[in-house]
C-alpha cells in the first residue's frame, strides 16, 4: 500500500488530532510541512482549493478534513480501533462536539495572550478564513468568556473521567479522546497547564499527560515536491459508488462542489465519484498531479449541483 503522508505543520491542534491517532495505532507515515497561511503552492494540486490543515494522502487519494481522515486510518488499519465496538455512534458525535464547539473557546484563552505576538499577515489571513474581520484588542476583550465557556465544556469531560477510568469511553482511547486532546493540547502546548480553566481541572491535566504519551507514531521528512510527483504516478482507489438511495438525488458522475460550512469555504470541484452519509469524493484532475480522489466528510460540508 501507498505511505500515509500527513500535510500539515507542528503548532496545528486538528494536526495533532491526527498526529496522536497515528501514535495510538503506532503507524510510520510521511510528513510534508505547509505553510500556516495561505498561499499554498504545494496543497492546492492535490485539494483543488481546500486550504484547511491538515490533509493526508496516500497516493492518489486526497482526505480533507480530520473526520474523513480517521475513518480513513480506522478502515485501512483497523487494529487498535479508535471506535469501540457498540459506542462508534458516541464516540463519532463526541469527536464532532469537540471539534465545532469545545475547540473554539480553547483558541480564545491561547489568542487573547498570544494574539498580540502574531504578525498582522497571520492575522488578515485567520479574518479570511473564518469571515471575521482581524482584531487582537477584540480577542483580549473576550478572555474571560473563553476560559468561562472551556471550564464548562471541560467539566463535562473531567465529570466522564470522575470513576476513575483512563479514557473518556472507558479503558481504551477512542476517536472521542482524540478529538477532545486537540484544543487541550492547543491550551497546553501554549500556555501551560498552569492556565485556567486547566487549574481546575486536575482530571482532563492528567488524561492528558496520559495521551501525549502515545506519540506520534514513525514519521520522516517529505519534500512537497516528492508528494505531488507521487499523486501524479499513482491511480486514485476505485469509488465506493454513489448511494441510489441519498436524499440529495444525485448521481454518478455530476458535476458537484464541496465546501466547509464553517471556516475556509472555497468550494471545491469536480466529478462525484461516492456519495454516502459520511462521505463525499469527487474526481478531479490537476496539471501538476493528473487524476485525483478527493475525500471529504458528509457532516459540515455543502454539497451543490456545480453551475
Ligand atoms: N474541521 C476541520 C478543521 C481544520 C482546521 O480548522 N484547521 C486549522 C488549523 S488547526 C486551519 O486550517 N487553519 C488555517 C490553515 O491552516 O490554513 C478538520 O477537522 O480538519
Amino acid at each position: 500500500m501507498a505511505e500515509i503522508i500527513l500535510h500539515h505543520y507542528p503548532m496545528s491542534p486538528f494536526a495533532e488530532k491526527v498526529r496522536i491517532a497515528l501514535g495510538l495505532k503506532n503507524l510510520a507515515w510521511r510528513s510534508v510541512e505547509i505553510p500556516m497561511i495561505m498561499p499554498k503552492p504545494d496543497l492546492m494540486p492535490l485539494t483543488g482549493g481546500y486550504r484547511r490543515t491538515p490533509v493526508m494522502q496516500i497516493g492518489a487519494d486526497i482526505y480533507c478534513d480530520t473526520q474523513i481522515i480517521l475513518r480513513e486510518l480506522q478502515r485501512r488499519f483497523p487494529a487498535l480501533p479508535l471506535t469501540p465496538a457498540g459506542h462508534e455512534g458516541v464516540a463519532e458525535a463526541l469527536a464532532y462536539w469537540a471539534d465545532r464547539t469545545l475547540f473554539w473557546p480553547a483558541v480564545g484563552v491561547v489568542m487573547a495572550v498570544i494574539g498580540d505576538q502574531l504578525p498582522e499577515e497571520f492575522h488578515k489571513d485567520r479574518a479570511a478564513f473564518s469571515g471575521r474581520p482581524p482584531d487582537p484588542a477584540r480577542l483580549k476583550a473576550m478572555a474571560p468568556v473563553a476560559r468561562d465557556q472551556l471550564y464548562a465544556s471541560l467539566t463535562h469531560v473531567e465529570r466522564m473521567l470522575d470513576d476513575g477510568r483512563a479514557f473518556l469511553l472507558g479503558g481504551q482511547p477512542s476517536l472521542a479522546d482524540v478529538a477532545v486532546y486537540n484544543p487541550v493540547w492547543f491550551v497546553l502546548q501554549r500556555l501551560g497547564a498552569r492556565t485556567p480553566p486547566l487549574t481546575s481541572l486536575p482530571g482532563i491535566v492528567a488524561w492528558a499527560e496520559r495521551m501525549g504519551r502515545f506519540g506520534h507514531g514513525q514519521p520522516t521528512a517529505m519534500a512537497a515536491a516528492e508528494a505531488l510527483d507521487i499523486a501524479e504516478r499513482a491511480e486514485p482507489d476505485a469509488p465506493a459508488g454513489v448511494d441510489e438511495s441519498d436524499p440529495s438525488g444525485l448521481k454518478a458522475g455530476a458535476r458537484v462542489s464541496v465546501t466547509p460550512d464553517d471556516t475556509g469555504k472555497v468550494p471545491v470541484s469536480g466529478e462525484l465519484v461516492t456519495l454516502s452519509a459520511t462521505e463525499i469524493v469527487l474526481r478531479r484532475s490537476d496539471e501538476r498531479v493528473g487524476t485525483v480522489a478527493v475525500h471529504f466528510p458528509r457532516a459540515g460540508f455543502i454539497l451543490a449541483p456545480a453551475g
